[in-house]
């Protein structure tokens, strides 16, 4: 994976965006505005849904030649033909989605600690989500925050590009890039923000160049 798709990842929560209408809404104009990839999590649905809208967001992304992941279901990501699996330390194993996955196809992972990130085999896994960083009520079962030394501590033993996650803002973005991440990934800091451009605008501007 190109570690330069990792900068700016936008994952989507239904319940922020206002469903499934607004998460297709959020994406388009997230993407207009320059993030680098965006991921479909929406924990509490259906997999007829997920693909339904995993199928909406792919055709209407198809414009801005961004990678769309899908949280968690390897089926529906395959089925769809999106561009990634995310997949968390309980669901499927990274070696399980290899065998199902075609060639091409980016695979990431959740660590939330140092075990976790030294337990990657970066021949099997494209990048690391690493957090949460602070405190959210994005994920209601979000492991203990890292807080930034223990980001930091995780990241520069990260064997394949990383990506933080977790509470963050545009006001922590210097100190999370200077953290040898290659991206931040957020969710509120987006979704459901009332102009999603801006919102985009002013966490590309605090990221150093
Ligand atoms: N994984 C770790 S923290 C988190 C996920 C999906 C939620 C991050 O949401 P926010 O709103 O950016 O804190
Ligand atoms: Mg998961």
């Amino acid at each position: 994976m190109q570690a330069d798709s990792l900068r700016l990842y936008l994952v989507l929560d239904p319940d922020l965006c206002g469903g499934y209408a607004g998460m297709v809404d959020t994406a388009i104009q997230a993407a207009q505005a320059g993030v680098t990839t965006i991921q479909l999590r929406a924990p509490n649905w259906k997999k007829r849904q997920y693909a339904e809208c995993g199928r909406a967001l792919l055709k209407a992304l198809k414009p801005y030649h961004i990678p769309l992941i899908v949280n968690d279901h390897a089926d529906v990501a395959i089925a769809i033909g999106a561009q990634g699996i995310h997949v968390g330390q309980d669901d499927l194993s990274v070696t399980d989605c290899r065998k199902l996955m075609p060639r091409d196809m980016l695979l990431g992972l959740s660590v939330t600690n140092l075990d976790e990130c030294l337990a990657v085999d970066p021949k099997l896994v494209d990048y690391i989500g690493i957090g949460p960083v602070w405190p959210t009520s994005t994920k209601k079962d979000a492991a203990e925050a890292l807080g930034l030394p223990g980001l930091i501590e995780i990241a520069q033993h990260a064997s394949c590009p990383s990506v933080a996650i977790g509470g963050i803002t545009a006001t922590d973005v210097p100190s999370i890039m200077y953290s040898d991440v290659n991206g931040i990934a957020v969710v509120s800091a987006i979704c459901g923000q009332p102009d999603i451009p801006l919102a985009v605008q002013v966490l590309l501007d605090a990221m150093p160049s």
